[in-house]
């Protein structure tokens, strides 16, 4: 890729990587990161391959079997042939589906959440443009919650009030703080992307927390089963613990500070509700068990001594703990961060200057100083949408396998629907749902009588569809972004670079021709074209904006100048978060029935939940079969990977690893020994829910019983003999499709029983993806 053009060549885009200039070359696109973006852009080169890839979807086109109405087709899913369509023939098809679904069983039998994070852009976003469209046409079965912080946001709303406590600014972190834990947090990777698009703007914080670390004022820690990138940036020492176990070393350090007199009394009794409660269950008052260091060291790993040292060192420093997300997304998920938020209570510095906790620093670029900009909204959902049926997102899956049952949920109740149609666009479930061959089996029964899906390249979803769409990527459309998803730092026009490849359509015009055979073609454009609707999201933006006392400038001037920074107010780079609350608890109560941090919470304590009880509390997620146990020794990990954003860019070039190789198995060295495995070598990873391919990597950077999988490799499921094996290492393969509690009913991403062996190459198939080009154009 060329980079010496003037950065004044190309036009002005935005991705989930960054806001870059792009330009048509060769054939292909050159591109580079703006020059105020501090941190550049990572994947810039595999993203400008996004277009050419061979797997674009290059027409409509439909299963064999489905097209044919065959009985019992839907067992062909992932298997059939694939005819290919005109776009006329593909929408009637679609639109004639649809309605006859809607006539036949109503709104409750189409689910059209369409979870996903597709590509940048308020416009061309499946999932609204879907949810828009069937809430026109009637309704649709909606989720609740996300993949991404599903226990977080329903613990933290009993804990203090607030799904989302708007994280400390890291320029006051990077002044005041002497100690820095990142618990299960891996900002070095996930700060990368952004859910809109990014200009790294907190960059510059986390240079000086660097520089800071360097000059020894500042020591962080790493509290990861495996050694996070970001411990090499900022020099921390790594704590290896146990995956699903950061609930038990938090009480264990609490034990510590309550014994050792090392918290903050004063702040315990006026800031915090359930104390005596929550004391009782550490002091062992409640069942007999005291949560002391060396109760904690055989569940966890870390020694005793580790846990005292650790508890004494954050009690003497003014100490920060960024929680991730990675510890929550497991059985039991909720205690991670009420036990987190139980640890900063104790160690009292919450609402100080440098200390405390936030779960939102390492995504989003959470902790740069927040403007007052707006967001760029998407096409409105009409109202209609509020009357449809609601459940856990990721029980989708359940939901599919037992429809009619009723799962208790954060307090109500809720009852799957049967669902007979799909619709997914910008969305991959085939790398998101735990539990991937659960859910091959489930996507084929015969209840689901049509799946339709809209995606740009053959994804492992698009390939389990009876009717694939193709959308173009956001390079061959115009569309706008905003920048900064917590940190809101301007808005930026996305210009087209190229011309639509293939057959591929904006997903507007896709989803604008299915509401006309729906009969809500008006309703949904309200007569407008893309240009016209740019010009209104922008408008509302820019009115939005003027209610906070911005002026933007007029839609042209934005569109050819490509990205507008908002000012950044002096006194958001010093927001300390909880301030308020500190210095005056009862003129600035918390949202919670006591006002206070809740360690003890009558609410959940009426909801009689055995898998999340009324006080932050360690619960074993791992089974306690002592057969499987020894069958299945080992746990696994599927933190992100720097190469991909979940499953996107997958299939993109990459050094170290070719599109049909399997994903890397980080593996400890013991472990490997004592398995025989070595460098490099293929090795087979078993769960009691199935089995994948992947190579090993032998590294320390993984602690002793744990393996580690990068999230979202993608799903290649191949008969092997007569066992079903994923070719390609998609780490939902192993994981188990269980609730994070009753509370949340969270997806979880890790999996305590897994079991690997050495396996040869020529017992696998592997080959590039070949399209599943469609044969005998029906037109
Ligand atoms: N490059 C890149 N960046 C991304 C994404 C991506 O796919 N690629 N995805 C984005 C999205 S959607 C989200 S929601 C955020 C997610 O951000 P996170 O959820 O925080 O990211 P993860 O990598 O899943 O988990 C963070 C860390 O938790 C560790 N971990 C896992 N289990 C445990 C445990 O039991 N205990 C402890 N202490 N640590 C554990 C993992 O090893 C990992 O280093 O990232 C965003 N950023
Ligand atoms: N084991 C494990 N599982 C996990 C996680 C984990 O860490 N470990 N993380 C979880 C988290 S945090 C999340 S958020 C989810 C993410 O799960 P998803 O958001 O479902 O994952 P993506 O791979 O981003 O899927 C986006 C899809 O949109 C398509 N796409 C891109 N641009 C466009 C476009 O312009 N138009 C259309 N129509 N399609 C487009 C892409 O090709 C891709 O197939 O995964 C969750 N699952
Ligand atoms: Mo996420």
């Amino acid at each position: 890729m060329s980079t010496h053009e003037p950065i004044s060549q190309g036009l002005t885009t935005a991705s989930h990587w960054g806001v870059f200039r792009a330009w048509p070359q060769s054939g292909k696109i050159a591109a580079r990161a703006l020059e105020e973006d501090l941190r550049g852009i990572s994947n810039l080169q595999a993203v400008t391959e996004l277009p050419f890839l061979d797997n674009r979807i290059r027409t409509p086109a439909a299963r064999a079997s489905f097209l044919e109405k065959r009985a019992g087709h839907t067992h062909l899913r992932g298997e059939d042939r694939w005819v290919s369509l005109s776009w006329q023939e593909a929408l009637d098809l679609a639109g004639s589906e649809i309605n006859r679904i809607y006539d036949l069983y109503g709104p409750s039998a189409v689910f059209g959440h369409s979870y996903g994070w597709k590509s940048s852009g308020a416009l061309h976003a499946p999932a609204a443009l879907i949810r828009r469209m069937l809430a026109l046409r009637g309704g649709y079965v909606r989720g609740e919650n996300n993949y991404s912080n599903a226990a977080m946001r329903k613990i933290l709303p009993y804990a203090v009030g607030l799904k989302h406590p708007q994280p400390q600014s890291l320029e006051v972190i990077a002044r005041c703080t002497e100690r820095l834990v990142f618990w299960g947090a891996d900002p070095e990777i996930t700060n990368d992307i952004d859910w809109f698009s990014t200009v790294h703007s907190s960059e510059s914080a986390w240079c000086a927390l660097e520089e800071k670390a360097r000059s020894g004022a500042l020591r962080t820690f790493a509290v990861n089963p495996v050694r996070p990138l970001s411990a090499q940036r900022f020099r921390s020492e790594w704590l290896p613990v146990r995956p699903g176990t950061d609930a038990a070393l938090m009480l264990a350090m609490i034990h510590v500070l309550d014994q050792e007199n090392l918290c903050d009394r004063d702040f315990l009794r006026t800031h915090v509700h359930g104390l005596e409660a929550f004391l009782d269950y550490i002091r062992g008052r409640e069942d007999g068990c005291a949560k002391t260091p060396g109760w904690a060291e055989p569940i966890c790993g870390l020694p005793a001594q580790t846990i005292v040292r650790f508890a004494r060192e954050l009690a003497a420093n003014r100490t920060f703990l960024m929680l991730g997300w990675g510890p929550q997304r497991a059985r039991f998920g909720e205690q991670f961060h009420w036990a987190g938020f139980a640890l900063a209570a104790f160690l009292g510095q919450m609402g100080l200057p440098g200390g405390g906790v936030s779960g939102e620093h390492h995504t989003g670029r959470g902790g740069a100083p927040a403007t007052r900009g707006p967001y760029v909204e998407n096409l409105p959902l009409p109202d209609s949408a509020a009357v449809c049926p609601v459940i856990p997102v990721a029980r989708f899956a359940d939901c599919l396998r037992h429809p009619g049952r009723t799962i208790d949920f954060n307090g109500r109740s809720c009852t799957y629907p049967m669902l007979r149609l799909m619709l997914w666009g910008g969305g991959n479930p085939f790398a998101h749902q735990p539990d991937s061959f659960g859910l091959y089996h489930a996507w084929r029964s015969q209840q689901i009588e049509a799946v339709i899906v809209c995606d740009t390249h053959w994804s492992a979803t698009a390939r389990m569809a009876d009717l694939v769409l193709p959308a173009c990527t956001f390079l061959e459309r115009n569309d706008i972004s905003g920048v900064g998803e917590y940190s809101r730092d301007g808005i930026s026009a996305m210009h087209r670079i190229i011309p639509p490849m293939y057959g591929s359509r904006t997903d507007y015009w896709i989803f604008s021709e299915l509401a006309k055979r729906l009969g809500v073609g008006e309703a949904f454009t309200e007569g407008l074209d893309e240009d016209g609707w740019l010009r209104r999201l922008y408008g509302e933006a820019a009115d939005r904006a003027r209610g906070n006392g911005l002026t933007l400038p007029s839609f042209d001037e934005f569109w050819e100048k490509g990205w507008v920074p908002f000012p950044v107010p002096e006194e958001a780079r010093d927001f300390v978060d909880f301030a308020d609350f500190r210095s005056d608890p009862d003129k600035h109560p918390l949202p919670t029935p006591s006002g206070r941090i809740e360690l003890f919470s009558e609410k959940i304590a009426s909801f009689g939940y055995r898998d999340c009880p009324p006080h932050p509390a360690w619960l074993d997620p791992a089974p306690g079969d002592p057969r499987v146990r020894s069958r299945f020794p080992l746990r696994l990990v599927s933190p992100k990977s720097r190469f991909r954003l979940h499953s996107q860019l997958d299939p993109c070039p990459r050094k170290d690893r070719g599109p049909a190789d399997p994903e890397w198995l980080r593996i400890n060295p013991r472990d490997a020994s004592a398995r025989a495995i070595a460098q490099g070598d293929l090795v087979l990873a078993r769960s009691p829910r199935g089995a994948l391919v992947a190579r090993a990597s032998v590294t320390e950077d993984v602690m002793q019983g744990t393996v580690a999988l990068a999230h979202g490799a993608w799903f290649e499921p191949e008969w092997i003999g007569d066992e079903l094996v994923d070719l390609h290492g998609s780490s939902n393969t192993l994981t188990e499709d269980v609730p994070t509690s009753a509370l949340a009913c969270g997806n979880t991403a890790s999996a305590f029983d897994v079991e690997v062996c050495r396996c040869r190459e020529q017992d696998f198939p592997f080959r590039t993806f070949t399209p599943p080009l469609p044969e005998g154009l029906a037109h």
